[in-house]
């Protein structure tokens, strides 16, 4: 027992010496973050009408790899009591959580009033705990009827996403003041409509789908933005947003210039953010000229990227009070042409990679680049003129029931430092939420790989929350609000 001590205080004390201190704003808010049909289960409760994700994993020989649903998932419609506790034991005063759209209006779009109960209350409990509740109001799981019409690709859901925003600002809006319109359209709109990874599963030519899906995104979302100043903001008072991912890119080697590195961010990030927060609108001018010109070489009368009327780019413009930012992880680049390969396989005619000395999680795609996180939020202040910034995702995943998760300690503490150096310099980053509170339906991932600060098993029907090391890292981080480093 004394060996014991001894050795934790020496250790304690090696720390000490070799660690790194990074501060925060002291009116820096820290949260954690999920997504309805993540964590809700009750798939078919209380009016609750099918989604897109709902037949994407019920059908046969579903693509989810461990043939799971959501249908039950961390059963947060029951146990939301649970995720309270959880956030409250690590002192975090803000949830992201989003708003199932099947929940809430029927396929005739009435309000389905037990839906709006259930978030009603969630939002209540929340406040009565003083964590601020900061709405997400499509996190994917678009009602399939509305599939059925096309979905995202029709431009007659721009209308329906103004009428679901509606319904939520007018029943929620007197106590929830961030509203986020939309999670990662960069993920759903190819995802989903160009390469078919993603529910509704759909592929098209030459991201044809996904072009029109991210047009519609940016529509829905200007709607529902000046739906807000027009209509709500005066007595509610509150932010609208919109979440977008992306990774840095690095060059590849010293043959990759500036230049490439801009076109590789305006083709992924800049898609979406530049009618947004650019400062002339529209989208990026290298992205405009690139696909419109593929597209006449293509014999096509029309491009495959649509066009903003003048009005729409106008009003686009500026229509967001703070960005909302997933990061996770970062890439190598380099160009097409130096590779000799084929320019028509990709508009952006950048090919990115990972790095083989980055660190692995058990997701493929995920790899840790936290100077990624720092690069990304200097190029955004740079480019957008210094926006308001939450990170409203960040995490690391691992295999199921990995108590001891000291990769992702690590990959927290690292990310958590670049933040601070990129407040340091100058961004306006003021609130960071964890993803995930706990794990849950990992998308085609199923339950394989696992991204919640609280362990759960899913085979338990209590759904325990049960807090891995991470949580004591957030306890730390978020009391004394900095970050230690381990230096080597
Ligand atoms: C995000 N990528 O998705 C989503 O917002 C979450 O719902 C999800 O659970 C979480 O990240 C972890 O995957 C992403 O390939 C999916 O770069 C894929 C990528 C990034 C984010």
């Amino acid at each position: 027992m004394k060996l014991f001590l001894k050795l934790l205080t020496l250790s304690s004390l090696n720390f000490a010496i070799f660690a790194e201190i990074y501060n925060f704003p002291s009116n820096f808010v820290w949260g954690a973050a999920s997504a309805s049909y993540q964590i809700e289960g009750a798939w078919n409760v209380d009016g609750r009408i099918p989604s897109i994700w709902d037949t994407a994993s019920h059908k046969n020989n579903s693509s989810v790899v461990d043939g799971s649903t959501g249908d039950d998932a961390a059963m947060s419609y029951y146990y939301y009591e649970k995720d309270i506790q959880a956030l409250k034991d690590i002192g975090f005063k803000t949830y992201r959580f989003s708003i199932a759209w099947p929940r809430v209006l029927t396929k005739t779009n009435q309000v389905n009033q037990a839906g709006i109960d259930y978030y009603s209350k969630l939002i209540d409990r929340l406040k009565e705990e003083e964590i601020k509740p900061m709405v997400t109001m499509y996190h994917w799981d678009l009602p399939q009827y509305l599939q059925d019409l096309g979905g995202w690709t029709n431009p007659a859901i721009v209308k329906y996403f103004e009428h679901y925003a509606d319904t939520l600002y007018k029943h929620f809006g007197d106590r929830v003041k961030e509203w986020i319109t939309f999670n990662e359209p960069a993920t759903f709109c190819d995802g989903g409509y160009s390469w078919g990874w993603h529910a509704p599963e759909i592929r098209t030519e030459k991201q044809i789908g996904g072009y029109l899906c991210s047009h519609h995104i940016l529509l829905a979302h200007g709607a529902a933005y000046h739906l807000y100043k027009n209509k709500y903001f005066a007595d509610q008072q509150g932010k609208v947003g919109i979440c977008l991912n992306t990774g840095y890119s690095f060059p590849a080697n010293e043959n990759v210039t500036d230049e490439h590195v801009d076109r590789a961010m305006h083709f992924g990030l800049g898609r979406y953010a530049n009618p947004i927060y650019s400062v002339d609108g529209d989208y990026p001018r290298v992205m405009r000229e690139a696909i419109d010109q593929k597209s006449t070489d293509e014999g096509r009368r029309w491009s495959r990227l649509p066009h903003f009327t003048t009005a729409q780019v106008e009003s686009l413009h500026g229509a967001a009070d703070f960005l909302a930012l997933n990061y996770y992880t970062s890439s190598l680049i380099q160009p097409y042409s130096h590779l000799g390969w084929n320019p028509a396989d990709s508009d952006s005619e950048i090919h990115s990679f990972h790095d083989d000395n980055w660190k692995r999680s058990s997701s493929s795609w995920l790899v840790s680049v936290p100077e990624g996180l720092y690069h990304l939020l200097l190029w955004i202040k740079d480019n957008y003129n210094n926006p308001l910034v939450y990170i409203t995702e960040n995490g690391w995943s691992d295999l199921p029931m990995t108590i001891e998760d000291d990769g992702r300690v690590e990959y927290l503490r690292e990310h958590l430092a670049a933040m601070s150096r990129a407040i340091t310099d100058g961004c306006r980053v003021e609130t960071y939420t964890v993803w995930s509170l706990t794990d849950n339906f990992e998308w085609m991932r199923g339950y394989t790989e696992r991204f919640g600060i609280y362990a759960i098993n899913f085979t338990d029907p209590e759904r325990k929350r049960i807090p891995k090391n991470s949580v004591d890292l957030m306890k730390q981080v978020v009391r004394d609000n900095f970050v230690e480093v381990e230096k080597d």
